[in-house]
């Protein structure tokens, strides 16, 4: 995710501090920044970045749980899952939009994602080994991503808060559908319960890692809080997650793999063990279990299409002759 490549870049804005300052003051008003007001380029880069990544970590996304389409156990688990998948396809649709407003192009960041510049979440770096890993994704996946992008309805770029309120609505049927699945399997005989707390064990710790490095090693934070682009710090939402998670694991029966993880009494919230962050930066700089073959099937989807993006722009040359005749 997040394009750190120079799209959009026009270096011209002219950011005196008196620019800034109003700039700011409207941040600060909590009025909504629409695609052609005025917005220094940082801004727009940083939105560039984050939409953009939320775009592919979208796409990306369908690829982990599209491999159990054909295997769902019935055929009202099939429906939903294909539902599901289509509804994230949907909300990369809308992100592209929601980025192509600032003056980038699908094609660029498309390119970006394909030659590794641009990122997408680490969480889809992962592979989905078994049934149960569709219910984790549901249950946890999507429950880590409502969490951070419920602020986002309230982000100061309006495209971008307007996107997240329908994403949203959504998500929360993915994350009842996930939970349904694991409660299904949690309730069932010994070997489904264990199947569901084996996929459990693999998905904790990547999971608290969705939502980024520690808040002392967050280069975007501070400036992306102060823009009101991000309304909550990495850390303040991965405890929200813990707190909102650990008592449904216990409604499932189901056992949180940390050992150090613990009520607390003071801080109202749960105290947990330490995250691998080696890992995360590895899977986030490519050397993740599945990165070779999402982007793999990313570039095969894109060059299949080329046809498709062809004959498009033939019939709109088309229209346009025929029209100016
Ligand atoms: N993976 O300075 P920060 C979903 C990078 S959608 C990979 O803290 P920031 C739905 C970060 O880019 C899931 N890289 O960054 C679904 C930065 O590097 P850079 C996606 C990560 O932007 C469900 C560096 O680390 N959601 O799941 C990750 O302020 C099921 C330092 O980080 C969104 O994108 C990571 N996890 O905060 C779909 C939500 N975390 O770019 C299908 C919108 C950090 O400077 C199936 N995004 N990095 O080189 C955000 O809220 C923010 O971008 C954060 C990161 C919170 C993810």
């Amino acid at each position: 995710m997040y394009s750190q490549g120079l799209i959009g870049a026009d270096g011209r804005t002219a950011e005196d501090q008196d620019f800034l300052n109003r700039f700011q003051a409207r941040i600060d008003d909590e009025q909504k920044i629409e695609p052609n007001d005025p917005m220094p380029e940082g801004y727009r880069r940083t939105l560039v970045r984050q939409i953009g990544q939320h775009a592919h970590s979208e796409i990306v996304g369908m690829l982990p749980e599209g491999n159990w389409i054909t295997r769902a156990p019935s055929l009202r688990r099939k429906a939903s899952l294909l539902a599901k998948v289509q509804d994230e396809g949907g909300h990369g649709l809308y992100l592209y939009s929601a980025a192509e407003t600032l003056g980038v192009s699908r094609e660029q960041m498309t390119e970006e994602l394909l030659t590794g510049k641009a990122k997408y979440s680490s969480i889809f770096n992962y592979p989905t080994l078994s049934w149960a890993d569709i219910g984790t994704i549901g249950w946890l996946v999507d429950g880590a991503a409502i969490m951070n992008q419920i602020p986002l309805c309230r982000c100061s770029y309006g495209p971008y808060a307007r996107a997240m309120i329908r994403i949203c609505k959504e998500e929360s049927f993915h994350q009842r559908q996930g939970y349904e699945i694991v409660m299904k399997l949690a309730q069932g005989s010994p070997e489904q319960k264990a199947m569901a707390q084996e996929s459990l064990d693999r998905f904790w710790q990547p999971v608290l890692m969705m939502f980024g490095p520690p808040d002392s090693e967050s280069q975007n934070t501070d400036q992306s809080t102060r823009w009101k682009i991000k309304r909550f710090t990495n850390d303040e939402l991965r405890q929200k997650f813990v707190d909102a998670t650990v008592p449904q694991a216990e409604f499932l029966g189901l056992t949180i793999p940390d050992p150090d993880l613990k009520w607390n009494e003071d801080k109202q919230g749960f105290d947990f063990g330490p995250i691998d962050w080696d890992e995360f930066w590895r899977v986030v700089k490519g050397k993740g279990p599945m990165n070779r073959q999402r982007v793999e099937a990313r570039q095969k989807a894109w060059d299949d299409g080329a046809w498709v993006r062809e004959a498009a722009l033939a019939h709109a040359e088309k229209r346009r002759a025929m029209a100016a005749e």
